[in-house]
């Protein structure tokens, strides 16, 4: 089956080109740059004849993308006595929807059990029900001398990254020795640590005393762990880094505290990398101070920060010292899940749904002037994926990688909403935002999964990526 697209404009992190682009099979076959008459390029000698593609999609106006690479997902994630929403069928197809064609979830160790047992049971949750590509992350949240040579075979497995947690002291929660033992692990292997930065052990202090006075409402979880109990946490996670020569990613960075320490490091030339998400980029603390428990949509952790921190994170991602943006995908439900922290905020469960807006959001940064086309693909797709070990299997434009591709109108106006978008979850944090930008088709490894607005996937198209090393390290 060959598949050529016609007229768009292809943007990639190195640019913007017009061309026309031929896919065989699960593979993108050439990239047909046309000249200014319009007419494509010739194809190398050993493409298939784009002229006898089976099918021709007309991309006239929009851009052609690399898909969206979303690196942190938590689909079924077990929170709090509960589960997020998004199996991995439903949160893959609301991706797809959305422009993003790979996640990288999170396998989650409970304390006890084995990191391999884990990767098992994750595999028995997404394998058969993906509709996009997939890795994991391992979560190890029990470091013992079993864990520590399991990562060995974690890497050997595909899987070599592995998220730690300065926060939650009794659920996640590792100490600062036990971080230090699996950095030297890591580092031995040249996996990377993403890295949970918040001071838990000082949050569940303030959090005791803001309940213990009556002060439960959802706005209290974002006052009680401050900025600065993030930017602690991040500079103390750098040091160990440093120390044990382990390459660092902070996950979900949300306050600019943290982003100076990220930055700091960065300038001396540490293997110091970082993320934000969209929620933290336009959501902010007066969302967790809706009245009528309405805040609770906005609980997640770290915490939405005051506005001022917004103009920081945008600035980091221009200049390099965020390189990612993903979601923290981690859907619960108003009307049953969000309840139960009625009357004790910290209980209500941590997490917003966001997988299916990533791409329309950070293209509104586009719109207003915030990031350039290039960049926009840049830390949507091509970081994650050299981030990741998946480059140049995955984020790119070019012949030889897998046609994961992204046809994007981007003067299609839509507006975000419960009632229309395709994440399993009883409400939207953006409803009602207007956009500019939207997403005609998505195409995974070849197969059309959106085609012009009308969903084609399959659960089960989407397999397992085992992933190589960070391609940033030296
Ligand atoms: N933060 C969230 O908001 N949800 C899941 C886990 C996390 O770290
Ligand atoms: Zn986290
Ligand atoms: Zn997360």
């Amino acid at each position: 089956m060959t598949t050529l697209i016609t007229g768009g404009t292809v943007v990639t992190a190195e640019g913007t080109v017009a061309a026309d682009v031929l896919v065989a099979g699960e593979k993108i076959a050439a990239v047909l740059a046309r000249d200014l008459t319009g007419e494509p390029g010739g194809p190398p000698a050993d493409a298939p004849a784009a002229e006898a593609a089976d099918r021709v999609i007309d991309a006239t106006g929009k851009y052609v993308l690399p898909g969206g690479i979303d690196v942190h997902t938590h689909m079924e994630m077990p929170f709090g006595g509960t589960f997020a929403v998004d199996t991995f069928e439903t949160g893959t197809r609301a991706a797809a929807w959305g422009g993003t064609t790979t996640i990288i979830d999170f396998a989650v160790q409970a304390k006890g059990t084995s990191l391999l047992a884990t990767l098992d049971k994750w595999h028995a949750k997404a394998d058969g029900n993906c509709a996009i590509d997939y890795g994991f992350h391992m979560i190890v949240s029990d470091v013992n001398d079993t864990t520590l040579k399991e990562m060995d075979a974690c890497v050997a497995a595909g899987v070599n990254s592995f998220k730690m947690f300065m926060a939650y002291p009794g659920v996640f929660y590792a100490t600062d020795g036990e971080i230090l033992l699996a950095m030297q692990q890591a580092a031995r292997l040249g996996a990377t640590i993403c890295m949970h930065a918040e001071n838990g052990i000082a949050i569940d202090e303030l959090v005791a005393q803001a309940l213990a006075a009556g002060r439960t409402d959802p706005v209290n979880h974002g006052l009680t762990r401050p900025p600065e109990l993030e930017g602690e946490a991040t500079s103390r996670a750098i040091a160990l880094a440093k120390i044990t020569g382990c390459p660092l990613y902070i996950v979900h960075l949300s306050a600019s505290q943290a982003l100076e320490a990220v930055a700091e490091a960065r300038d001396t030339g540490q293997n110091v990398f970082a993320e934000t998400c969209p929620q933290y980029l336009y959501l902010s603390l007066d969302d967790l101070a809706r009245p009528d428990f309405e805040g609770a949509k906005y609980v997640c952790s770290p915490p939405l920060r005051p506005k001022e921190h917004q103009d920081s994170l945008w600035r980091g991602l221009r200049t390099n010292d965020l390189s990612v943006v993903s979601t923290d995908h981690c859907p619960f439900c108003f009307k049953d899940q969000k309840q139960l922290g009625r009357g004790d905020f910290a209980k209500i469960p941590n997490g917003i749904p966001g997988v299916e807006h990533r791409m329309d959001l950070l293209h509104q940064g586009v719109v207003a002037g915030r990031l350039t086309l290039p960049r926009w693909v840049e830390v949507t797709s091509t970081t994650p994926a050299r981030m990741f070990g998946l480059y140049p299997r995955k984020g790119v434009i070019a012949a030889g990688s897998d046609a994961d591709i992204v046809i994007y109108d981007p003067q299609a106006k839509q507006t975000l909403s419960v009632a229309t978008h395709h994440m399993n979850v009883d409400y939207s944090a953006y409803e009602g935002w207007e956009l500019t930008g939207k997403v005609t088709s998505t195409l995974s490894r070849g197969r059309v999964v959106v085609d012009d607005g009308q969903y084609a996937g399959a659960a089960g198209h989407g397999t397992f990526l085992p992933r190589g090393l960070n391609q940033y390290l030296l």
